[in-house]
């Protein structure tokens, strides 16, 4: 495994001898990568932009460098940036407005709006396919809350309030379940083997050191202090602090009725925002994330399931992400989205849109696109559905 740069260490190359942001030193820097892959933090840095910089405050300079400090030290990079605090969207709207809008091809003044209103009965996945009785069935939001930085820009006192200050939430919201903390010396610490079994049932997050588009933007600085996964005691609800965003908030049913999950999801969402947290949202781009990708409704629905036919065994999975890409959807290892898939073709299976499309659509989507992927995949079995849409 290579080493992994952090943030500090890594935006010392972006500085002159006084400590100032050296816009040379980025443009050099993103001409470099430019042989390599564009990025769209890269493609975004025009001479317009640097001139917009060169007017900002020191301070605010600081923070533009710490936005595309992901890019800058990935060469695989393909988006770049990640926000550091709510306002950046605003403060920075010359660079990120257009990013955002080509990365979720928006065309004209779009509003983000939500719409929770899921129909339980009709997305059901057993009408595709009798078989899909039993379905590993997953959505989760991503959440900031008003008022605190972004995970980018976090230092490790701020970490260690906001996990304490979500702790307080979990004592009162009503929902019954468990805390488990990584910070050390936490009331709720568990141990490394404690956590290892969490993520081997996939309920935690791996170690954010070993990634380095985390570890250079700053997203896993002060790991792994205020990090946690709040899990009800039935284990189908669960809350992620300190990740990429401060709260993923996550439900995983088995079954085969996608609207049910979207109501699990739902019932903890409010039961959180009762509490009186107050999430951070932008008027145009709704819910407000690190990552622009996750911009709009920060909702990622997916379902667990078998391509053993279009993957022909697991080993062409560039087939079925093609293929899912056709359909608006996006297909990605079970073990995130780098990861790869089994001989079996198990794949996570989510409609890649999240803004400018509801919580409702979302669903939508991803039923309508299964209903296609499944159709491919018995017409890749020879239309013999033996081999085809086993379930996870
Ligand atoms: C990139 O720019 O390629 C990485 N920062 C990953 C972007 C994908 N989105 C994400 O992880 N939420």
């Amino acid at each position: 495994m290579h080493t992994c740069v952090f943030k500090e260490d890594a935006r010392k190359a972006y500085l002159d001898q006084d400590g100032k942001v050296d816009l040379g030193k980025i443009q050099a820097r993103w001409s470099e990568l430019g042989k390599i892959k564009v990025s769209l933090g890269n493609k975004y840095f025009t001479p317009a932009v640097v001139e917009k910089v060169k007017g900002l405050s020191d301070s605010d300079q600081q923070r533009f460098l710490d936005v595309m400090m992901g890019g800058l030290s990935n060469d695989d990079s393909s988006v770049g940036v990640y926000a550091t605090r709510p306002e950046d969207y605003d403060v920075f709207s010359f660079y990120l407005e257009p990013l955002i809008r080509e990365y979720h091809k928006i065309e004209g003044q779009t509003k983000q709006e939500h719409d929770w209103n899921i129909p339980v009965g009709e997305y059901v996945l057993t009408k595709i396919d009798s078989r899909l009785e039993k379905v590993s069935m997953r959505a989760r939001v991503a959440r900031n809350v008003k008022g605190w930085n972004l995970p980018p820009s976090m230092d490790k006192d701020e970490r260690i309030r906001f996990e304490n200050k979500m702790v307080e939430v979990f004592g009162s919201f009503g929902i019954q379940g468990k805390y488990h903390s990584l910070t050390p010396g936490h009331k709720n610490y568990i141990t490394n083997e404690q956590a290892d079994q969490l993520r081997n049932k996939h309920f935690l997050f791996n170690d954010m050191t070993t990634d380095n588009h985390l570890t250079s933007s700053g997203v896993a600085s002060d790991w792994p202090y205020g990090r946690g996964i709040w899990v009800s005691e039935d284990e189908t609800k669960m809350i992620w602090i300190g990740e990429e965003d401060q709260l993923r908030i996550i439900s995983i049913v088995q079954g085969n009725d996608l609207g049910k999950v979207d109501q699990s999801l739902h019932e903890l969402l409010t039961g959180i925002e009762k509490s009186g947290l107050e999430f951070a949202e932008h008027p145009v781009y709704g819910v407000i994330t690190t990552c622009p990708t996750n911009m709009g409704t920060g909702k990622r629905q997916s379902i667990l399931g078998k391509f053993p036919n279009i993957t022909k065994g697991g080993t062409d999975e560039k087939k079925l992400k093609e293929v899912a890409r056709s359909l608006g959807l996006q297909a990605r290892g079970v073990g995130g989205e780098h990861s790869n898939m089994d001989k079996e073709g198990t794949a996570d299976i989510s409609p890649s849109a999240r803004f400018g499309v509801t919580e409702a659509i979302v669903t939508k989507r991803l039923y309508e696109g299964l209903i296609k992927l499944y159709d491919m995949e018995v017409q890749a079995a020879g239309g013999n559905r033996q081999n085809c849409c086993i379930i996870y």
